[in-house]
């Protein structure tokens, strides 16, 4: 099996030793993947992430998945699109290679991603989907499953071209 995958999905349910959530600096319950993150996670989430808030953009916090099905979840802040000049793109790779190496501390080999930045933060997907396909690329070996979960046809589309272009 491939190492890195799209599927399409809810990432809520995944079964990884990690799931990565697009999380806001505060890592505080909002929208999108964030929102269904902690109504799945239950009540637990919310006191572990504010113990390790504030997280600057382009870092990551792990906090263990509570109810979830995953044993850790990874908090990762990808940046907010401005239009390209604010260090987006090296800010969004280094939110996913601070959540590859969070990972690799708790002993973990397979993660599940969602699309970081691309909703409500406005990161062009295109671009965005490189970014995290290329990044996850150079993790270390010892993550052995990496998973890009999308929540519709069109994102699943975008990343199997990126990565049927690797
Ligand atoms: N499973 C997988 N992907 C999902 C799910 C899900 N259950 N729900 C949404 N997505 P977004 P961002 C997709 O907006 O742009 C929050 O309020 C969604 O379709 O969740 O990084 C945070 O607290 C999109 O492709 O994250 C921050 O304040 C992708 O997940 C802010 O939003 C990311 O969309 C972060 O914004």
């Amino acid at each position: 099996m491939k190492r890195m995958r799209a599927e399409l999905g809810d990432i809520t349910a995944c079964e990884n030793d990690v799931i990565v959530n697009a999380a806001n600096s505060n890592l505080a319950a909002g929208g999108g993947v964030c929102g269904a993150i902690f109504t799945a996670a239950g009540p637990g989430l919310s006191a572990a992430c504010m113990e390790q808030a504030p997280c600057p953009t382009g870092e990551a916090r792990i906090t263990p998945g509570f109810s979830l099905n995953a044993k850790w979840i990874v908090h990762a802040v990808g940046p907010i699109w401005r239009g390209g000049g604010d260090a987006e793109a090296s800010l969004l790779a280094s939110a996913y290679r601070a959540s590859l190496q969070l990972a690799v501390s708790v002993g973990a080999s397979s993660i599940a991603f969602p699309a970081i930045s691309t909703g409500i933060y406005g990161y062009p997907i295109e671009s965005a989907t490189k970014i995290a396909v290329v990044t996850c690329e150079a993790a270390p070996d010892l993550i052995t499953e990496i998973r890009f979960i999308c929540f519709d046809e069109s994102t699943l589309s975008i990343y199997e071209q990126v990565l049927d272009a690797l």
